[in-house]
């Protein structure tokens, strides 16, 4: 071997090893709900110590629009002294609002055009409703030090582990379905070399009724008569 050839080895084999030690860091995270399908929308909360800086939030502006009558996106993880402007994208009015602790508020009636946004300071969970469509729901998780992970809609996370590590990370993991406020959320381990299945003992609500016909309306006003 020359002398050429053995700089060219030595630099192949440190490149392999600075992409293993890259590798190790990244990890995949999939939530699955209790039938094992994948669950969108599952928040995944680690204290920010335990992330490489690249993936530690940090306070940032969002959207939340409304768009055919719903809240997109549908679960929002921000940091503290985040910003967060709402959008109209419908060409009816809503009427937003929050009873949540962190942060009750209320954006009266208004329509297309408007884009009024809000400081969310409190750690915590803010649920929002529309005053005028009872279906339209939104979640927002407000952190402090942590940094929150919105699984995707095939149920990933990805996530960059700091060198510094343990090899079994503890996080919480929360969804809606567990309960509408985040002391339902379950502590889960990590381990940072692997990519990792977490189950969450939830499934879909039943989906509400569908309104009855005007002849079913009909005959149950007859039969209570
Ligand atoms: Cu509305």
């Amino acid at each position: 071997m020359t002398l050429r050839h053995f700089f060219i080895v030595l630099t192949a084999c440190s490149g392999i090893a600075v992409a293993a030690a890259t590798a190790a860091n990244e990890m995949t995270v999939n939530i699955v709900d209790k039938t094992g399908q994948p669950l969108a929308n599952a928040v995944l909360m680690i204290d920010d110590g335990l992330l490489t800086e690249a993936a530690r939030s940090e306070a940032s502006a969002h959207i939340i629009d409304q768009v055919d009558r719903q809240f997109t996106p549908f679960m929002t993880a921000v940091k503290t002294g985040s910003t967060i402007t709402f959008p109209n994208s419908d060409n009816i009015r809503h009427h937003v609002y929050s009873f949540s602790q962190p942060k009750p508020f209320e954006l009266k009636l208004y329509a297309d055009g408007e884009r009024p946004s809000l400081r969310f300071e409190q750690p915590g969970l803010v649920t929002l409703g529309c005053n005028i469509h009872d279906q339209m729901i939104a979640h927002i998780v407000i952190s402090d030090r942590r940094t929150a992970f919105v699984s995707d809609p095939r149920g990933k996370i990805t996530l960059s582990l700091a060198q510094s590590a343990a090899s079994s990370v503890s996080a919480t993991l929360w969804h809606p379905w567990q309960g509408a406020d985040l002391s339902h959320a379950r502590s889960v381990k990590l381990n940072p070399t692997e990519q990792q299945t977490l189950q969450l003992e939830v499934t879909a609500p039943a989906p509400p009724e569908p309104p009855k016909s005007r002849l079913q309306q009909r005959f149950n006003r007859t039969g209570n008569q």
